[in-house]
């Protein structure tokens, strides 16, 4: 019996069960009539508002299903929650903040936009709502250097690459840079000219890092022209204005098209094969995470879009469960965190200013390092007040990946990583902290993490449907046919530089070929 029959059973006997034991929640959610699409791409990050957007273009209808919010902006700035002192609105369904530090605000389980996942020790994070995780991240749009590029994706042509996709996809975001004049003049970048300059003295070399929030808009800021966004504490709960976030570029445009429709609030919980194409089970939920109704989709052509985690886990669960037991065995490997590694330090002595901008706009770039090669963003602390204290995002080189497993018991999908994961970050990172105060004074930030250091939080989840492996080169899965994705899990674990430009160069890539050869011809 599965989910649907199990419920319309229990209706009919008018059994008391409560949802829960079905895996949703109180009272017992209704079965709605199914319904049946041509398309259905499940999310709307990066890699599905790409294969949305093509298709609607090519006059193809095309559904979304996203278990997130729609977050549509307000006229008074008031669609996300602030950063200090945040409310419902910045959680995915936690009743206190999950920021990795300082995490003091306590309020009810709400659908909120920042998610944090558990397991195995990471601390893992994503966003949620319509445009996934451009809703809270940094904005930060790096291509990544061509010689690791090739490394990692060696059966990928990085002369179309370079040429075309990742041009395609920077305009498509709509990437800009700060103008340096603004930057070497304006308090709110002091924390970042501070860090740069201590990054000289300790030898290391730095670069201007574009980013999807409009710095035009950013300099109004600056003079009180306008609403502040960035220069007002808001990014990882949500910027009220300034950020061209996928919800103003890829999904609006699909949305323009009048072939795309997103269903927010609609969480996928399975996927089978049904005779001609797929079916999907789908939780309807409310603002509380509880569930209003069940209901059966299908479709002929089906993309997985759900983020590395959540991609892998639904193609993890399908194998496991006999719903698609033609996957193959690389489906839930080669899971990497880009060698994420969070570190502070304390005590700068030329101070790193009670004004901070939110968008990051710079990193310390040491990739080249065959020892210890690390791609370090220079992050904002936003405290509105005088910390003394330097922030930073590390991407490193490591060669741990982890893996997905399913458990029977519970019907869910962990993640699992090998012992030590991390510790060649740790040891890379460790070596530019003693570099940096060595050359500079100050000390680890061990009061933000311990030892200053801590390589659990993880922004940057890649792999788990590798591409070549778990799929062919273009994203669709091995062992079935109109099956693909287009999102992070293609990744193998990782890219060296913040990853949303790969994903979405990668995506047109594919999704050009798929619709070339699976819809046109
Ligand atoms: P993603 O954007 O995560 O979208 C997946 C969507 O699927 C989400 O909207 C989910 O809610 C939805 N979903 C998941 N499961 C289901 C389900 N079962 N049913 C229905 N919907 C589902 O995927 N990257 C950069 O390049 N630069 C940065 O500056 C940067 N900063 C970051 C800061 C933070 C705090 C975080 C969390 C991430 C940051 N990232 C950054 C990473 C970047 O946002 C991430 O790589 C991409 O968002 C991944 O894109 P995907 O398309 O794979």
């Amino acid at each position: 019996m599965d989910r649907k029959q199990f419920i319309k059973t229990n209706i009919a006997l008018g059994i008391g069960l409560t949802a829960s034991k079905i895996g949703s929640a109180f009272p017992l959610p209704t079965q709605k009539e199914d319904e049946h699409h041509r398309v259905i791409v499940i999310g709307t990050g990066y890699g599905a508002a790409v294969a949305a957007l093509r298709l609607a273009e090519k006059g193809i209808k095309v559904i979304m299903l996203e278990m997130g919010m729609d977050w549509p902006a307000r006229k008074d700035y008031n669609t996300f929650s602030k950063l200090l002192f945040p409310d419902k609105r910045s959680t995915w369904l936690k009743t206190r903040s999950i920021l990795p530090f300082a995490n003091i605000f306590t309020f009810k389980k709400y659908t909120g936009v920042l998610d944090r996942m558990d397991f195995d020790g990471l601390k893992v994070y994503a966003g949620r709502g319509v445009g996934g995780g451009s809703l809270v991240n940094g904005g930060m749009a790096v291509v990544p250097k061509r010689t690791y590029f090739e490394q990692i994706l060696p059966a990928v042509n990085a002369n179309e690459m370079y040429d075309k996709y990742f041009p395609l996809a920077n305009r498509m975001l709509k990437v800009n840079s700060i103008s340096p004049a603004f930057f070497e003049s304006t308090p709110y970048y002091k924390f970042t000219r501070t860090a740069r300059d201590q990054a000289h003295a300790a030898g290391y070399k730095t670069t201007f890092v574009p980013n999807v929030y409009d710095f035009g808009y950013m300099e109004k800021e600056s003079r009180n022209e306008v609403y502040q966004s960035a220069l007002n504490g808001e990014v990882v709960y949500g910027n009220n204005a300034g950020k061209q976030s996928l919800d103003k570029t890829y999904l609006a445009a699909a949305l323009k098209t009048g072939n795309v429709e997103i269903r927010p609030l609609h969480q996928v919980n399975a996927i089978f094969k049904t005779g001609t194409g797929y079916k999907l089970v789908v939780d309807k939920i409310n603002t509380g995470g509880h569930v209003d109704f069940v209901k059966d989709f299908h479709c002929d052509y089906l993309f997985v879009c759900a983020g590395s985690i959540g991609t892998s886990q639904l193609m993890v669960k399908a194998k496991a469960t006999g719903a698609l037991p033609e996957l193959n065995n690389e489906i839930g490997e080669g899971w990497g965190n880009n060698g994420n590694v969070m570190a502070g330090r304390n005590f700068i002595k030329q101070g790193t200013g009670s004004k901070q901008s939110c968008i990051p706009t710079m990193a310390i770039d040491d990739w080249d390092n065959q020892d210890h090669p690390l791609f370090a963003e220079i992050s904002p602390m936003p405290m509105k007040m005088e910390t003394w204290t330097s922030l930073y995002l590390v991407i490193t080189k490591i060669p741990d990946r982890g893996k997905f497993i399913y458990n029977p018991l519970t019907n869910k999908v962990s993640l699992k990583v090998p012992e030590n994961f991390g510790s060649t970050a740790t040891a890379t990172v460790k070596q530019l902290m003693e570099k940096l105060n060595h050359a500079n004074g100050g000390t680890n930030a061990g009061l933000l993490f311990k030892k200053g250091i801590d390589e659990k939080i993880c922004y940057h989840p890649l792999g788990g449907c590798v591409l070549g492996k778990a799929t062919d080169l273009y994203g669709r899965f091995k062992g079935y046919h109109k099956l693909y994705t287009c999102d992070g899990s293609l990744l193998p674990g990782s890219t060296g530089v913040n990853p949303f430009v790969t994903i979405t160069a990668i995506a047109e890539r594919n999704i050009e070929k798929i619709i070339a050869q699976d819809f046109l011809s």
